[in-house]
């Protein structure tokens, strides 16, 4: 059977950062490839178009404000099946019921709150795509990988 090794981008956030080596280890470990990583600080402007599909929720002002409160660790990951993969290590948005549901994941372990979860990842391919030209604006962009149709590309 045919293999697609897909991308995904993690983003590790301002109160999980000090633990970079700890959820890179977890990340490897669990058979990803890094193929990028970028250490930064977005101003409030730029975690607005990050999060720019949360716009006019109730959290949102509160997200942006953390989201740039401090540096993030951002990072281009590849494996088969990426994309779940990945959200499935993360676990559930909530740190609280993630420490109840799914006590391993990578916010059970390293979350604060409902806001303060540790860690992001991109939930489709196009969101992944976008989100990684949007924190490696310099990356080449590449080809549409086959067996992928264009519309899910743009
Ligand atoms: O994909 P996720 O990060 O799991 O969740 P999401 O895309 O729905 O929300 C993006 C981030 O916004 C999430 O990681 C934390 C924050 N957030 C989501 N829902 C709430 C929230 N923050 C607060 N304070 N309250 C919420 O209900």
């Amino acid at each position: 059977p045919q293999i697609f090794v897909e991308r995904t981008l993690a983003v590790i956030k301002p109160d999980a950062v000090d633990k970079s080596d700890e959820i890179e280890e977890i990340i490897l470990r669990s058979g990803f490839t890094i193929l990028q990583k970028r250490r930064v600080h977005l101003t409030p402007e730029q975690t607005s178009d990050f999060y720019a599909e949360h716009y006019g929720k109730m959290f949102f002002p509160s997200l942006v404000a953390y989201m740039s409160s401090g540096p993030i660790m951002a990072l281009v990951l590849a494996r088969e099946n990426a994309i779940a993969y990945w959200r499935e290590l993360v676990g559930p948005t909530n740190t609280l019921k993630a420490r109840e549901t799914h006590p391993d994941s990578i916010r059970a372990l390293y979350g604060t709150d409902d806001q303060r979860n540790a860690v992001h990842g991109s939930d489709t391919f196009s969101s992944a795509e976008r989100e990684i030209r949007f924190l490696f604006p310099d990356s080449i962009v590449e080809p549409i990988p086959a067996g992928q149709a264009a519309k899910d590309y743009l």
